[in-house]
């Protein structure tokens, strides 16, 4: 038998805030940008349970959370914390765990199959490890238990928050039936109103769509989302997905020693390293340039900053490091920009589904 579990932090960027600032506690509070009494730009990264009493959630302009309860506490984000935080969640969790995959900065699958007999004794696991949790970081959490990855996360969701969800094999069908399309993994709201105005508004209708026509409409995609709908997922809990760096590299056609050339490939080289770490939906802490002399001597330097996706960020450091660091009366051969020391900084949802 296969145990999934899916153990996901409840609010938490607000929680990491709880956890050094105890007058906060039971108080409305969002975590996002500055909602300049209403004028600010920018979004909710998240809020509390209590925030959410009032209708604000991840992904809404800040200036929308401001008017339905302007009285909430705005706290800046700190990503440099939560991520210590993560790090520390996610120790506690390895621990319990035969197979570990962290999908997010408060998130991860772990599979327990060869921990336990059965659904009972998994509820029982769960909630050791929610206690692990609570007692050692003094955080909440929601796990999703079942036998599979699909399942585990809707159970998690459906138990949220402070819960364990525990779905079965006879208990799928009825858990699934009545739910929303879009509650299924990677659809999104363009998919779900594809799949309404073919008639599908809940996963039970969806399970009982014929597959080749769902093929005919979404390809290979529709053939999964069949599945998804019936129940079923054969993917494993992935132990070693994990992207270290990024980088890219440039050798000029001929050897230079014109700022302008390597800035302009420094400029090139960090868009399409972007590229890359927005689809894996990271943030970087540190950018690293390498220059190659005429004479194939190499020099690397580093610097950390804070936590960003901003191709600019990856720009101005180069540049600085380059500037800061060149032999300029040698000429440059090769140039390389990296990015590193990633968190992941959505859940498997895209933001597209969280502005819905
Ligand atoms: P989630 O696990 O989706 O949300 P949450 O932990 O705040 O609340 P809950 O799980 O109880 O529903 O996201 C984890 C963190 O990721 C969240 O605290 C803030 C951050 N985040 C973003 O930066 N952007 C987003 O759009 C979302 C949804 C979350
Ligand atoms: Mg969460
Ligand atoms: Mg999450």
């Amino acid at each position: 038998m296969r145990v999934i579990m899916l153990v996901d932090m409840d609010y938490f960027f607000v929680a990491c805030e709880e956890l050094r600032n105890k007058d906060i506690i039971g108080k409305p509070t969002v975590v996002g940008f500055d909602p300049k009494e209403g004028k600010g730009r920018g979004v909710v990264m998240t809020c509390n349970y209590e925030a959410r009493k009032f209708g604000i959630r991840s992904g809404m302009p800040i200036s929308m959370a401001y008017r339905l309860k302007p009285d909430a506490i705005y706290l800046p984000l700190d990503y440099d914390w939560y991520e210590k935080v993560s790090k520390d969640v996610m120790s506690v969790i390895k621990e319990r765990a035969t197979k570990f995959e962290q999908v997010s900065v408060d998130e991860a699958f772990i599979d327990v199959s060869d921990k336990v007999t059965d659904f009972d004794e998994a509820r029982i696991y769960a909630r050791r490890i929610k206690d692990d949790i609570r007692s050692r970081i003094g955080l909440p959490c929601t796990i999703g238990v079942s036998y599979n990855k699909l399942l585990a996360k809707m159970a998690c969701e459906s138990a949220k928050p402070n819960g364990i969800g525990v779905v079965t094999e006879s208990e799928a069908k009825a858990f699934l039936e009545g739910k929303s399309t879009d509650d299924l993994y990677g659809v999104g709201r363009k998919t779900k109103e594809r799949l309404e105005a073919m008639g599908y508004r809940t996963v039970g209708e969806l399970a009982k769509a014929n597959p080749m026509d769902m093929m005919e409409h979404f390809g290979a995609f529709g053939i999964e989302l069949h599945d998804y709908a019936n129940g079923i997922d054969s993917s494993e809990v992935n132990e070693n997905y994990e992207i270290k760096s990024i980088s890219r590299e440039y050798t000029f056609e001929r050897d230079t020693s014109s700022e302008k050339d390597v800035i302009g490939a420094i400029d090139r080289l960090a868009n399409e390293v972007i590229g890359d770490v927005k689809k894996n939906g990271f943030a970087f802490k540190v950018v690293t340039l390498k220059i190659r002399y005429s004479d194939f001597s190499e020099h690397l330097r580093s610097r950390s900053i804070r936590y960003s996706n901003d191709v600019r960020e990856i720009m101005n450091v180069c540049a600085q490091l380059y500037r800061d660091n060149a032999e300029k009366e040698r000429k440059v051969r090769k140039i390389g920009v990296r990015v590193s020391g990633f968190i992941k900084r959505k859940g498997q949802k895209s933001m597209e589904d969280f502005a819905k």
